[in-house]
Protein backbone atom coordinates (compact mmCIF):
# COMPACT_ATOMS: atom_id res chain seq x y z
CA UNK A 1 0.00 0.00 0.00
CA UNK A 2 2.99 2.52 1.20
CA UNK A 3 4.56 1.65 -2.13
CA UNK A 4 1.88 2.34 -4.17
CA UNK A 5 1.25 5.66 -2.58
CA UNK A 6 4.63 6.41 -3.18
CA UNK A 7 4.57 5.67 -6.38
CA UNK A 8 1.60 7.55 -6.87
CA UNK A 9 3.28 10.60 -5.76
CA UNK A 10 5.93 10.29 -8.14
CA UNK A 11 4.13 9.12 -10.60
CA UNK A 12 1.53 11.64 -10.92
CA UNK A 13 1.72 14.26 -7.98
CA UNK A 14 5.16 15.29 -8.48
CA UNK A 15 4.65 15.67 -12.30
CA UNK A 16 1.62 17.81 -11.75
CA UNK A 17 3.30 19.88 -9.15
CA UNK A 18 6.79 20.27 -11.00
CA UNK A 19 4.54 21.52 -13.43
CA UNK A 20 2.48 23.97 -11.74
CA UNK A 21 5.73 25.31 -9.86
CA UNK A 22 7.65 25.94 -13.62
CA UNK A 23 4.47 27.77 -14.81
CA UNK A 24 4.01 30.00 -11.93
CA UNK A 25 7.41 31.17 -11.94
CA UNK A 26 7.82 31.16 -15.71
CA UNK A 27 4.68 33.41 -15.33
CA UNK A 28 5.99 35.35 -12.48
CA UNK A 29 9.26 35.91 -14.57
CA UNK A 30 7.80 36.98 -17.45
CA UNK A 31 5.39 39.69 -15.94
CA UNK A 32 8.15 40.78 -13.75
CA UNK A 33 10.21 41.19 -17.48
CA UNK A 34 6.90 42.83 -18.73
CA UNK A 35 6.70 45.28 -16.08
CA UNK A 36 10.11 46.37 -16.32
CA UNK A 37 9.95 46.51 -20.15
CA UNK A 38 6.45 48.30 -19.61
CA UNK A 39 8.47 50.90 -17.35
CA UNK A 40 11.15 51.46 -19.54
CA UNK A 41 8.84 51.67 -22.35
CA UNK A 42 6.90 54.22 -19.83
CA UNK A 43 9.77 56.15 -18.61
CA UNK A 44 11.00 56.85 -22.72
CA UNK A 45 7.69 57.52 -23.40
CA UNK A 46 7.50 59.97 -20.51
CA UNK A 47 10.69 61.31 -21.72
CA UNK A 48 9.86 62.24 -25.13
CA UNK A 49 6.56 63.67 -24.32
CA UNK A 50 7.79 65.87 -21.36
CA UNK A 51 10.43 67.32 -24.57
CA UNK A 52 7.65 67.75 -27.05
CA UNK A 53 5.49 69.15 -25.04
CA UNK A 54 7.75 71.76 -23.45
CA UNK A 55 7.62 72.59 -27.15
CA UNK A 56 3.90 72.64 -27.83
CA UNK A 57 3.57 74.67 -24.59
CA UNK A 58 5.51 77.50 -26.18
CA UNK A 59 2.56 78.18 -27.90
CA UNK A 60 0.75 78.98 -24.73
CA UNK A 61 3.64 81.24 -23.38
CA UNK A 62 4.84 82.99 -26.34
CA UNK A 63 6.91 85.79 -24.21
CA UNK A 64 9.46 83.05 -23.91
CA UNK A 65 12.76 83.76 -25.71
CA UNK A 66 14.09 81.10 -27.96
CA UNK A 67 17.25 80.03 -28.60
CA UNK A 68 17.02 81.28 -32.24
CA UNK A 69 19.41 82.63 -34.94
CA UNK A 70 17.33 86.23 -35.18
CA UNK A 71 17.26 89.59 -34.38
CA UNK A 72 13.57 90.15 -34.14
CA UNK A 73 12.50 88.85 -30.98
CA UNK A 74 8.66 89.98 -32.06
CA UNK A 75 8.15 88.37 -35.37
CA UNK A 76 7.56 84.73 -33.73
CA UNK A 77 5.60 86.04 -30.61
CA UNK A 78 3.28 88.07 -32.65
CA UNK A 79 2.25 84.80 -34.17
CA UNK A 80 2.01 82.07 -31.66
CA UNK A 81 -1.22 80.93 -32.34
CA UNK A 82 -3.70 77.70 -31.79
CA UNK A 83 -3.96 76.33 -35.31
CA UNK A 84 -7.53 75.07 -34.67
CA UNK A 85 -10.66 76.38 -36.10
CA UNK A 86 -9.00 79.37 -36.62
CA UNK A 87 -9.79 81.66 -39.22
CA UNK A 88 -6.59 83.46 -40.78
CA UNK A 89 -7.10 87.37 -41.81
CA UNK A 90 -5.57 88.30 -44.67
CA UNK A 91 -3.55 90.78 -46.58
CA UNK A 92 -3.83 92.19 -49.63
CA UNK A 93 -1.63 90.21 -51.51
CA UNK A 94 -0.87 87.89 -53.80
CA UNK A 95 1.49 85.03 -54.41
CA UNK A 96 3.14 85.66 -57.76
CA UNK A 97 5.03 83.00 -60.59
CA UNK A 98 6.54 83.85 -64.09
CA UNK A 99 6.53 80.64 -65.64
CA UNK A 100 6.51 79.00 -68.58
CA UNK A 101 3.82 76.16 -69.57
CA UNK A 102 6.69 73.71 -70.06
CA UNK A 103 7.62 74.11 -66.38
CA UNK A 104 4.21 73.03 -65.00
CA UNK A 105 5.44 69.83 -62.57
CA UNK A 106 8.15 71.90 -61.03
CA UNK A 107 5.85 75.13 -60.93
CA UNK A 108 3.36 71.97 -59.03
CA UNK A 109 5.87 70.84 -56.71
CA UNK A 110 6.35 74.77 -55.61
CA UNK A 111 3.17 74.86 -55.04
CA UNK A 112 2.15 71.91 -53.20
CA UNK A 113 5.27 72.74 -50.94
CA UNK A 114 4.00 76.30 -50.14
CA UNK A 115 0.04 75.49 -49.61
CA UNK A 116 1.38 72.87 -47.14
CA UNK A 117 3.58 75.29 -45.30
CA UNK A 118 1.57 78.29 -45.31
CA UNK A 119 -1.16 79.28 -48.12
CA UNK A 120 -3.40 76.46 -47.13
CA UNK A 121 -4.24 78.25 -44.10
CA UNK A 122 -4.48 81.62 -45.79
CA UNK A 123 -5.88 81.02 -49.50
CA UNK A 124 -4.19 83.44 -51.00
CA UNK A 125 -4.66 84.56 -54.81
CA UNK A 126 -2.02 82.66 -56.75
CA UNK A 127 -1.37 84.62 -59.85
CA UNK A 128 0.80 83.25 -62.39
CA UNK A 129 2.62 85.21 -65.84
CA UNK A 130 4.07 84.25 -68.90
CA UNK A 131 5.02 85.93 -72.34
CA UNK A 132 2.89 83.56 -74.39
CA UNK A 133 -0.64 82.25 -73.28
CA UNK A 134 -1.02 79.80 -70.53
CA UNK A 135 -2.42 76.25 -71.80
CA UNK A 136 -5.60 74.56 -70.40
CA UNK A 137 -3.32 71.81 -68.92
CA UNK A 138 -1.15 74.27 -67.10
CA UNK A 139 -4.40 76.19 -66.12
CA UNK A 140 -6.51 73.31 -64.82
CA UNK A 141 -3.71 71.65 -62.88
CA UNK A 142 -2.09 75.25 -61.22
CA UNK A 143 -5.85 75.96 -60.04
CA UNK A 144 -6.16 72.27 -58.69
CA UNK A 145 -3.31 72.84 -56.61
CA UNK A 146 -4.19 76.16 -55.19
CA UNK A 147 -6.16 76.74 -52.11
CA UNK A 148 -6.90 80.54 -53.29
CA UNK A 149 -8.35 81.53 -56.38
CA UNK A 150 -5.85 81.93 -59.29
CA UNK A 151 -6.30 84.10 -62.34
CA UNK A 152 -3.30 83.90 -65.46
CA UNK A 153 -1.88 87.50 -67.28
CA UNK A 154 -0.13 87.65 -70.82
CA UNK A 155 2.62 90.13 -70.61
CA UNK A 156 2.58 92.44 -73.29
CA UNK A 157 5.16 92.24 -75.36
CA UNK A 158 6.12 95.85 -74.96
CA UNK A 159 7.06 94.35 -71.68
CA UNK A 160 8.76 91.60 -72.00
CA UNK A 161 10.78 91.76 -75.43
CA UNK A 162 13.92 93.20 -76.36
CA UNK A 163 13.63 96.69 -77.19
CA UNK A 164 14.04 98.59 -80.94
CA UNK A 165 16.56 101.00 -79.38
CA UNK A 166 18.86 97.99 -78.70
CA UNK A 167 21.90 98.00 -81.29
CA UNK A 168 21.39 94.32 -82.48
CA UNK A 169 24.79 93.85 -83.88
CA UNK A 170 26.53 94.68 -80.63
CA UNK A 171 24.02 92.47 -78.67
CA UNK A 172 24.39 89.47 -81.05
CA UNK A 173 28.37 89.95 -80.64
CA UNK A 174 28.35 90.16 -76.75
CA UNK A 175 26.08 87.33 -76.23
CA UNK A 176 28.43 84.87 -78.65
CA UNK A 177 31.11 86.40 -76.19
CA UNK A 178 29.46 85.62 -73.25
CA UNK A 179 28.21 82.62 -74.33
CA UNK A 180 32.21 81.49 -75.41
CA UNK A 181 33.04 82.47 -72.00
CA UNK A 182 30.89 79.83 -70.52
CA UNK A 183 28.97 82.38 -68.55
CA UNK A 184 25.71 81.17 -66.86
CA UNK A 185 22.80 82.21 -69.49
CA UNK A 186 25.73 83.59 -71.33
CA UNK A 187 23.99 82.97 -74.52
CA UNK A 188 20.19 83.20 -73.85
CA UNK A 189 18.22 85.89 -75.44
CA UNK A 190 14.49 84.64 -73.40
CA UNK A 191 16.63 84.70 -70.13
CA UNK A 192 17.57 88.46 -70.44
CA UNK A 193 13.56 89.54 -70.80
CA UNK A 194 12.95 87.53 -67.98
CA UNK A 195 15.85 89.38 -65.79
CA UNK A 196 15.22 92.60 -67.76
CA UNK A 197 10.84 91.84 -66.83
CA UNK A 198 11.30 91.13 -63.54
CA UNK A 199 13.72 94.21 -62.87
CA UNK A 200 11.06 96.35 -64.68
CA UNK A 201 7.60 95.40 -65.39
CA UNK A 202 6.45 92.64 -63.32
CA UNK A 203 5.06 94.92 -60.91
CA UNK A 204 3.57 96.92 -63.92
CA UNK A 205 1.13 94.18 -64.76
CA UNK A 206 -1.98 95.10 -64.46
CA UNK A 207 -3.40 91.94 -62.89
CA UNK A 208 -1.35 93.21 -59.97
CA UNK A 209 -2.57 96.65 -60.12
CA UNK A 210 -5.23 95.79 -56.78
CA UNK A 211 -2.94 94.43 -54.86
CA UNK A 212 -0.36 95.57 -52.33
CA UNK A 213 2.70 93.00 -51.51
CA UNK A 214 3.93 89.49 -54.11
CA UNK A 215 5.00 86.72 -53.17
CA UNK A 216 7.65 85.53 -55.74
CA UNK A 217 7.83 81.94 -56.15
CA UNK A 218 9.99 79.80 -58.54
CA UNK A 219 9.23 76.24 -60.01
CA UNK A 220 10.69 73.95 -58.18
CA UNK A 221 11.51 75.43 -54.99
CA UNK A 222 10.57 73.82 -51.37
CA UNK A 223 9.81 75.80 -48.48
CA UNK A 224 11.47 72.56 -45.60
CA UNK A 225 9.30 74.42 -42.48
CA UNK A 226 5.78 75.51 -41.70
CA UNK A 227 5.53 78.91 -41.61
CA UNK A 228 5.10 80.45 -37.86
CA UNK A 229 3.46 83.82 -38.85
CA UNK A 230 2.04 84.88 -42.44
CA UNK A 231 5.03 86.70 -43.75
CA UNK A 232 2.42 89.46 -45.76
CA UNK A 233 0.98 90.51 -42.38
CA UNK A 234 4.33 91.09 -40.88
CA UNK A 235 5.23 93.21 -43.71
CA UNK A 236 2.41 95.35 -43.23
CA UNK A 237 2.09 95.75 -39.34
CA UNK A 238 5.74 95.92 -39.64
CA UNK A 239 6.07 98.70 -42.16
CA UNK A 240 8.82 96.44 -44.28
CA UNK A 241 9.10 96.68 -48.09
CA UNK A 242 11.03 94.18 -48.69
CA UNK A 243 11.79 90.26 -47.48
CA UNK A 244 14.71 87.66 -48.80
CA UNK A 245 15.76 84.60 -47.07
CA UNK A 246 19.44 84.01 -49.00
CA UNK A 247 21.60 86.49 -49.72
CA UNK A 248 25.11 85.77 -51.93
CA UNK A 249 27.53 87.05 -54.43
CA UNK A 250 26.64 87.53 -57.68
CA UNK A 251 28.66 86.29 -60.91
CA UNK A 252 30.68 89.79 -61.99
CA UNK A 253 31.09 88.66 -65.21
CA UNK A 254 27.05 88.63 -65.69
CA UNK A 255 27.32 92.52 -64.58
CA UNK A 256 30.67 94.10 -65.91
CA UNK A 257 29.57 97.84 -65.62
CA UNK A 258 26.32 97.69 -63.71
CA UNK A 259 27.74 99.28 -60.83
CA UNK A 260 28.85 102.13 -62.89
CA UNK A 261 25.63 102.72 -64.14
CA UNK A 262 24.87 103.00 -60.91
CA UNK A 263 27.21 105.80 -59.56
CA UNK A 264 26.19 107.48 -62.61
CA UNK A 265 22.10 107.41 -61.05
CA UNK A 266 24.07 108.56 -58.02
CA UNK A 267 24.95 111.36 -59.80
CA UNK A 268 21.67 112.66 -61.07
CA UNK A 269 19.15 114.77 -59.52
CA UNK A 270 17.45 112.26 -58.05
CA UNK A 271 20.43 109.77 -57.02
CA UNK A 272 22.36 112.65 -55.29
CA UNK A 273 19.66 113.56 -52.70
CA UNK A 274 20.41 109.78 -51.30
CA UNK A 275 21.79 109.67 -47.93
CA UNK A 276 23.76 106.88 -48.13
CA UNK A 277 24.19 107.02 -44.18
CA UNK A 278 20.12 106.13 -44.19
CA UNK A 279 20.26 103.41 -46.91
CA UNK A 280 22.01 99.86 -46.61
CA UNK A 281 24.75 101.43 -48.59
CA UNK A 282 27.26 99.25 -46.60
CA UNK A 283 25.88 96.56 -47.39
CA UNK A 284 26.19 96.80 -51.18
CA UNK A 285 30.14 98.27 -50.61
CA UNK A 286 31.76 97.02 -47.56
CA UNK A 287 34.27 94.10 -48.69
CA UNK A 288 36.08 93.96 -45.60
CA UNK A 289 36.56 90.87 -43.15
CA UNK A 290 33.20 90.51 -41.73
CA UNK A 291 33.19 86.87 -39.43
CA UNK A 292 35.81 85.32 -41.09
CA UNK A 293 35.31 85.56 -44.46
CA UNK A 294 36.42 88.37 -46.64
CA UNK A 295 34.45 88.98 -50.24
CA UNK A 296 34.88 85.26 -51.84
CA UNK A 297 35.75 87.35 -54.98
CA UNK A 298 37.49 90.24 -55.35
CA UNK A 299 35.58 92.77 -57.12
CA UNK A 300 36.38 95.15 -59.86
CA UNK A 301 33.98 98.22 -58.63
CA UNK A 302 33.20 99.38 -55.39
CA UNK A 303 30.33 97.12 -55.57
CA UNK A 304 30.75 93.86 -53.61
CA UNK A 305 28.52 91.35 -55.59
CA UNK A 306 26.30 90.50 -52.45
CA UNK A 307 22.43 90.55 -53.94
CA UNK A 308 19.23 88.88 -51.77
CA UNK A 309 18.32 86.35 -54.17
CA UNK A 310 15.19 87.02 -55.60
CA UNK A 311 13.69 83.67 -56.64
CA UNK A 312 11.91 84.22 -52.99
CA UNK A 313 11.26 87.79 -52.40
CA UNK A 314 8.20 89.12 -50.49
CA UNK A 315 8.06 92.62 -51.68
CA UNK A 316 5.60 95.82 -51.25
CA UNK A 317 4.48 96.24 -54.91
CA UNK A 318 4.03 100.13 -53.89
CA UNK A 319 7.82 100.50 -53.70
CA UNK A 320 8.23 99.13 -56.69
CA UNK A 321 5.36 101.33 -58.57
CA UNK A 322 6.65 104.72 -57.20
CA UNK A 323 8.33 107.31 -59.07
CA UNK A 324 11.92 106.58 -56.74
CA UNK A 325 12.02 103.00 -57.94
CA UNK A 326 10.88 103.34 -61.79
CA UNK A 327 13.45 106.37 -62.01
CA UNK A 328 16.32 104.34 -60.55
CA UNK A 329 14.80 101.16 -63.36
CA UNK A 330 14.80 102.93 -66.41
CA UNK A 331 17.89 104.66 -65.78
CA UNK A 332 19.98 101.68 -65.02
CA UNK A 333 17.70 100.35 -68.62
CA UNK A 334 19.08 102.96 -70.66
CA UNK A 335 22.63 101.82 -70.38
CA UNK A 336 21.52 98.34 -72.43
CA UNK A 337 22.92 96.35 -69.64
CA UNK A 338 20.26 93.94 -69.65
CA UNK A 339 20.97 92.73 -73.22
CA UNK A 340 24.37 93.95 -73.84
CA UNK A 341 26.03 91.93 -70.69
CA UNK A 342 23.16 89.95 -68.68
CA UNK A 343 22.00 91.95 -65.73
CA UNK A 344 20.12 89.73 -63.13
CA UNK A 345 17.04 91.17 -61.41
CA UNK A 346 18.50 89.93 -58.28
CA UNK A 347 21.22 92.38 -58.07
CA UNK A 348 19.15 95.09 -59.97
CA UNK A 349 16.47 94.97 -57.17
CA UNK A 350 18.69 94.80 -54.30
CA UNK A 351 20.83 97.85 -55.12
CA UNK A 352 17.70 99.44 -55.62
CA UNK A 353 15.77 98.36 -52.36
CA UNK A 354 19.49 98.68 -50.55
CA UNK A 355 19.88 102.68 -51.91
CA UNK A 356 16.09 103.70 -51.95
CA UNK A 357 14.70 102.19 -48.13
CA UNK A 358 16.05 102.59 -44.97
CA UNK A 359 17.39 99.26 -43.82
CA UNK A 360 14.93 98.53 -41.21
CA UNK A 361 12.59 98.53 -44.07
CA UNK A 362 14.19 95.28 -45.43
CA UNK A 363 13.28 92.02 -43.57
CA UNK A 364 15.22 88.80 -43.37
CA UNK A 365 12.95 86.00 -42.77
CA UNK A 366 14.95 83.57 -41.30
CA UNK A 367 12.39 81.59 -39.44
CA UNK A 368 11.34 80.15 -43.30
CA UNK A 369 13.49 77.17 -44.66
CA UNK A 370 13.83 77.34 -48.09
CA UNK A 371 15.53 75.42 -51.12
CA UNK A 372 16.46 76.80 -55.13
CA UNK A 373 19.13 74.54 -56.46
CA UNK A 374 22.09 74.86 -55.44
CA UNK A 375 21.36 76.78 -51.94
CA UNK A 376 19.15 76.50 -49.58
CA UNK A 377 18.44 77.90 -46.00
CA UNK A 378 17.26 76.35 -42.57
CA UNK A 379 16.42 77.78 -39.22
CA UNK A 380 19.70 77.50 -36.66
CA UNK A 381 17.60 76.80 -33.81
CA UNK A 382 16.81 72.88 -33.12
CA UNK A 383 13.25 74.35 -31.13
CA UNK A 384 12.15 75.76 -34.37
CA UNK A 385 13.25 72.82 -36.64
CA UNK A 386 10.94 70.62 -34.31
CA UNK A 387 8.35 73.36 -33.88
CA UNK A 388 8.07 73.74 -37.34
CA UNK A 389 8.58 71.04 -38.72
CA UNK A 390 11.30 71.24 -40.23
CA UNK A 391 13.03 68.86 -42.80
CA UNK A 392 16.33 70.12 -43.11
CA UNK A 393 19.61 70.82 -40.80
CA UNK A 394 20.83 73.95 -40.48
CA UNK A 395 24.06 72.09 -41.58
CA UNK A 396 23.24 70.58 -44.88
CA UNK A 397 25.55 70.55 -47.26
CA UNK A 398 23.22 73.07 -49.43
CA UNK A 399 22.82 75.23 -46.10
CA UNK A 400 24.67 78.53 -47.95
CA UNK A 401 24.11 80.96 -44.35
CA UNK A 402 27.15 81.16 -42.54
CA UNK A 403 29.66 79.94 -45.27
CA UNK A 404 32.26 81.65 -47.31
CA UNK A 405 29.34 82.00 -49.70
CA UNK A 406 26.92 84.04 -48.13
CA UNK A 407 26.27 87.53 -47.52
CA UNK A 408 24.23 87.41 -44.57
CA UNK A 409 26.78 88.20 -42.14
CA UNK A 410 27.50 91.15 -43.95
CA UNK A 411 23.73 92.12 -43.98
CA UNK A 412 24.04 91.44 -40.06
CA UNK A 413 26.84 94.00 -39.93
CA UNK A 414 25.23 96.48 -42.41
CA UNK A 415 21.64 96.06 -42.75
CA UNK A 416 19.76 96.18 -39.90
CA UNK A 417 21.21 92.88 -38.28
CA UNK A 418 22.11 91.27 -35.17
CA UNK A 419 21.85 93.15 -32.44
CA UNK A 420 25.19 91.81 -30.98
CA UNK A 421 27.10 92.86 -34.10
CA UNK A 422 25.74 95.95 -34.25
CA UNK A 423 26.98 96.39 -30.86
CA UNK A 424 29.94 95.92 -31.68
CA UNK A 425 30.06 98.12 -34.75
CA UNK A 426 29.25 101.06 -32.12
CA UNK A 427 32.20 99.96 -30.10
CA UNK A 428 34.57 100.08 -33.07
N1 LIG B 1 7.08 82.73 -69.04
C1 LIG B 1 8.40 82.64 -68.96
N2 LIG B 1 8.98 82.48 -67.78
C2 LIG B 1 10.32 82.38 -67.73
C3 LIG B 1 11.14 82.42 -68.88
N3 LIG B 1 12.43 82.29 -68.51
C4 LIG B 1 12.41 82.15 -67.18
N4 LIG B 1 11.16 82.21 -66.68
C5 LIG B 1 10.73 82.14 -65.28
O1 LIG B 1 11.48 83.12 -64.59
C6 LIG B 1 11.93 82.63 -63.36
C7 LIG B 1 13.45 82.62 -63.32
O2 LIG B 1 13.94 81.73 -64.30
P1 LIG B 1 14.92 80.53 -63.94
O3 LIG B 1 15.13 79.75 -65.19
O4 LIG B 1 14.44 79.81 -62.76
O5 LIG B 1 16.23 81.33 -63.61
P2 LIG B 1 17.27 81.11 -62.43
O6 LIG B 1 16.53 80.91 -61.16
O7 LIG B 1 18.24 82.22 -62.50
O8 LIG B 1 18.02 79.82 -62.85
P3 LIG B 1 17.73 78.28 -62.51
O9 LIG B 1 16.51 78.20 -61.65
O10 LIG B 1 18.96 77.84 -61.85
O11 LIG B 1 17.50 77.68 -63.86
C8 LIG B 1 11.31 81.26 -63.20
O12 LIG B 1 10.08 81.43 -62.49
C9 LIG B 1 11.04 80.82 -64.61
O13 LIG B 1 9.94 79.96 -64.67
C10 LIG B 1 10.48 82.59 -70.15
O14 LIG B 1 11.10 82.67 -71.21
N5 LIG B 1 9.12 82.69 -70.13
MG1 LIG C 1 15.10 79.48 -60.77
Amino acid sequence: MAKRSTLYIIGVFLPIWTFLTYTFCKEVFLVRKCQNIDSLYTKYSQRVKEEYDSNRRRNYFPEIKLPRNSYDDDTLNYTRQDDICQTYPRENATILMLVRNSELEGALDSMRSLEDRFNNKYHYDWTFLNDVPFDQDFIEATTAMASGKTQYALIPSEDWDRPQWINETLFEDRLREMEDKGVLYGGSKSYRNMCRFNSGFFFRQSVLDNYDYYFRVEPNVEYYCDFPYDPFRIMRLKGKKYGFVITLYEYEETIPSLWDAVEEYLETNEGSILNKEDSAYAFLTDSGLVGKYYPIVEADSDYNLCHFWSNFEIGDLNFFRSDEYKNFFETLDAKGGFYYERWGDAPVHSIGVSLLLRPDEIIHFDEIGYFHSPFGTCPASHTIRLDQRCRCKSDDESAIDITPHSCLMRWWKNGSGKYFLKETQRQV
